[in-house]
């Protein structure tokens, strides 16, 4: 399938097919020392990677002017996915690299099932990051990437007796063929250690520090290809390594290996896991570790690359460069950078702050409160002894200018950066930034009225909104090849690299031909997924249902829960009345559960004790199906966006702060039954009422309730004993036990916890809901014009225009 606008940069990569597979040939032999015929899948795969990622180095080395404002995107987590397809898709050589490979008698698709997905992020957050990647690239703009290479990316989840059990993700394992090592480019960081007083003859004092830990950061780049091939760009992940003047080498000779290597394991340790998000992280220190090292590393090489380039020009840094902080685990970012310009670049401290603040923004992912990293201080200064004397001195002057400005007691006290013993990491990228961002229209407002409220009553106009975006060349084009087929047929190939252009499609709602053709794409999308369903589940799903689908990160306020209790509903309401009959449908769930997430691993525990009850019970006759996909990932994610029919985006209203699977969903046809929360706000906005289902409490209506403190959840229950207190009675029953066991923590959630997440309240406006969508199914081709509009409409939620925006008025870098 030729979906590629002309005149790229493939030219310039292979002359023609003959041209790919020379050198393809020439690579196996020289790297393995074998003809392509002996090598196996997984190394022709590993060849074809190399030799793609090379020819992306060459063009990386000379696409950016020196002149050029460089952006550098910290974040802890990166979820790239599979790269081959999505890099053969952005070159436009699909075709040619396919071909080439049927005459050299394999075939693409199977070395494109070899590769692995990089697991190195946990949901949204990692998953926005490797969009922005790609957006950036696509908009030749220089912009990188700047995390950790773990060792073991987020656990592989399998499901055993319907548990969510955690297995090591070895990625490396056969090595990753995109990544280059530049140990030319390593740093030291240095961890402990105590702060060291000079002074010369002329009173001039500097300060080092000295003794601790000391650690070698050694980055691998990986190249980032933008559609059109013209930009390639890096994402620079640092490993942990001992530096060497380290090792003990008495203890060595002394036969007391295990000391002499002691060293080697407590530093790369520092690299080894990528940590869940989940409650418990707080007070390890190997996660300040990492969160230190990344963004010393990173800042160290960033000053050199300037030096090179600016030579001692700092009044201009921030003209050249942005630092972006992804949430608040970059944090560290600002004071980092007064260190290493104050002490190795002889900076005096105002300077070094300007710079810092004129150069540094930040971007808020989540309201949840659990999320809001604190540090005590002990453990900081103790780790970070210089790095802390910045921060207090910052903290220090804040304070002092508060209170010249005689504010009340009450901003200090919510806005300074050390409170009650501990570092708070928000306050910190806060005063640190000259832009402070939330990611959807609604979560901003809540940042600004609610949770963020004192800054922004000191510097309201720092604050501004950038809607998140997906990339829809990866979520679109490359994940859904017939729909991707028929768009192309209908409006050419510019969608690609303007996503508005899918506007274009609007007139096709009322073309029959056209609704039909997508039916019949959207069927063979879930015969693709009912296949690998199957192959992975050994459940076989009914492709004439409905495919209702629920993917994400499993948390109570996404609320996995409130889908269950309507399964439930529906499976209850059958048994009783043979004439009630709801469309025949299979919901999908699939998605990970931090591994201290109890409940969420509940939640997980009971979609597959309700589905082994369904599934097997023939007096429903197959109507209702439940399918539990296990180990969700951006390779899996892109089989099953396409297949649905309906999105579930369910959470509590004002708790998702943006969502982005709701967005990779409309694109894909899907409509949307959900609550008015995060992004879905702006959805409904843009696709009108028609086009989507929107259910229960607002997010005011959500505050007001908490507030007055009258919501009783057991009223919920006793006032509805036959649907509602039914559901509650079946967690521990016995009649959901059959798996493995009654749910009691969930219901004491729900009755002792006051059911924190509305599920009961929304239930009815819930459940109805979903009744009259799926009334609405059955006229097919209302549907189909309703889901095309929802396409035609996606334009917007691309992460080439999130880009733009943060371009314009974060970066200040014009298109
Ligand atoms: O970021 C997610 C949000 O939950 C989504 O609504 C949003 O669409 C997505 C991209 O903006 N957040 C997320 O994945 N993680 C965190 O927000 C997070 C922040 C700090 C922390 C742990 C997790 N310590």
């Amino acid at each position: 399938m030729v979906i590629f606008r002309s005149g790229m940069a493939r030219d310039k990569i292979f002359k023609d097919t003959q041209d790919f597979k020379e050198q393809y040939r020439a690579l196996c032999v020289s790297v393995l020392g074998r003809e392509f015929d002996k090598c196996t899948d997984k190394e022709r795969y590993s060849m074809l990677a190399r030799l793609i990622a090379a020819k992306s180095r060459a063009i990386e080395a000379e696409c950016h002017p020196k002149e050029a404002k460089k952006v550098y995107y910290f974040s802890l987590e990166f979820l790239l996915g599979p790269l081959l397809d999505n890099y053969l898709l952005n070159y436009g050589l699909r075709d040619l690299v396919a071909d080439g490979i049927d005459e050299m008698g394999s075939s693409l698709d199977t070395l494109i099932k070899q590769e692995v997905d990089p697991g190195l992020g946990n949901g949204g957050l990692g998953r926005l990051a490797a969009c922005f990647l790609d957006s950036m690239a696509h908009e030749g703009m220089a912009g990188f990437g700047n995390g950790m290479r773990y060792r073991y990316g987020l656990f592989r989840q399998e499901i055993e007796d319907g548990r969510q059990v955690e297995c090591t993700d070895n990625w490396l394992e056969g090595g990753f063929p995109w990544e280059s090592r530049k140990d030319g480019s390593s740093v030291t960081v240095r961890f402990g250690g105590e702060v060291v007083r000079h002074q010369d003859e002329t009173g001039r004092f500097w300060f080092t520090q000295e003794g601790g830990e000391c650690v070698r950061a050694v980055p691998y780049d990986v190249p980032i290809v933008g559609y059109g091939g013209k930009t390639v760009n890096k994402l620079r992940l640092w490993s942990a390594e001992p530096c060497e003047e380290d090792f003990d080498l008495d203890a060595f000779n002394a036969g007391d290996y295990a000391r002499a290597n002691k060293f080697r394991s407590d530093v790369e340790a520092i690299s080894t896991i990528l940590y869940p998000n989940d409650a418990g992280e707080h007070g390890r220190i190997l996660r300040l570790k990492q969160e230190y090292l990344f963004v010393s590393a990173g800042l160290q090489s960033i000053l050199r690359t300037y030096e090179h380039e600016h030579g001692h020009d700092w009044d201009h840094f921030a003209d050249h460069v942005c630092i972006h902080t992804n949430d608040t685990h970059p944090a560290m970012c600002g004071p980092e950078l007064m260190r290493l310009l104050v002490d190795v670049y002889g900076l005096d401290f105002d300077q070094a702050f300007k710079i810092a603040s004129a150069s540094i923004s930040y971007t808020n992912h989540t309201v949840m409160p659990e999320a809001l990293e604190k540090w005590p201080i002990e453990t900081f200064r103790h780790l970070l002894p210089r790095l802390y004397m910045f921060i207090e001195e910052v903290d220090r002057r804040y304070r002092e200018n508060l209170m010249r400005e005689e504010v009340n007691a009450d901003l200090l006290a919510s806005t300074a950066i050390l409170w009650d013993g501990q570092v708070r990491m928000a306050n910190l990228s806060i005063i640190f930034s000259h832009s402070v961002n939330g990611v959807s229209d609604l979560h901003t407002s809540i940042l600004e009225q609610t949770v963020l409220r004192d800054f922004y009553r000191l510097r309201p106009q720092i604050f501004n909104n950038k809607t998140n975006g997906v990339c829809h060349r990866r979520f679109l084009a490359q994940a859904n090849p017939p729909y991707a087929k028929l768009i192309t047929d209908a409006i050419g190939t510019r969608w690609l690299d303007d996503a508005t252009e899918l506007e274009r499609l609007i007139p096709f709602e009322k073309d029959a031909g056209f609704l039909d053709a997508m039916e019949a794409a959207k069927k063979a999308d879930k015969e693709r997924l009912a296949a690998y369903i199957e192959e992975t589940t050994q459940l076989q799903v009914d492709t004439n249902t409905i495919f209702d689908v629920q993917v994400k990160r499993f948390h109570a306020y996404k609320r996995q829960l409130l889908n269950v209790f309507k399964i439930l509903d529906l499976y209850n309401r059958m048994l009783d009345d043979p004439t009630f009959k709801p469309a025949p449908t299979t919901f999908i769930f699939s998605g990970k559960a931090a591994q201290s997430y109890v409940l969420a691993k509940e939640v997980i525990r009971l979609i597959n004790s309700v589905a082994d009850v369904i599934n097997n019970d023939a007096r429903i006759e197959g109507r209702l199906k439940i399918a539990f996909v296990p180990n969700f990932a951006v390779s899996n994610a892109q089989l099953i966006y396409p297949a649905t029919e309906i999105s579930e985006q369910i959470s509590v209203a004002g708790a998702e702060a943006s969502g982005t699977s709701n967005m990779k969903l409309m694109m894909n046809a899907a409509l949307t039954l959900g609550t008015y929360d995060g992004s879905n706000v702006e959805i409904s906005q843009l696709v009108g009422e028609k086009n989507i289902k929107i259910f229960g409490l607002r997010a005011q209506e959500v505050e007001d309730l908490y507030a007055s403190g009258s919501y009783f959840a057991w009223n919920q229950v006793n006032s509805d004993p036959g649907r509602l207190g039914r559901i509650v009675s079946m967690l521990t029953d016995g009649s959901l036990a059959g798996l493995s066991g009654n749910f009691e923590s969930i219901r004491d959630y729900l009755m002792a916890g006051n059911d924190h997440d509305l599920v009961l309240k929304d239930f009815y406006s819930y459940v109805d809901a979903w009744e009259e969508l799926t009334a609405f199914y059955a006229d097919r081709h209302a549907w189909n014009a309703a889901a095309l509009h929802n396409t035609a409409k996606a334009g917007f939620f691309s992460s080439d225009r999130t880009i733009r925006e943060y371009m314009h008025d974060i970066w200040k870098i014009e298109s």
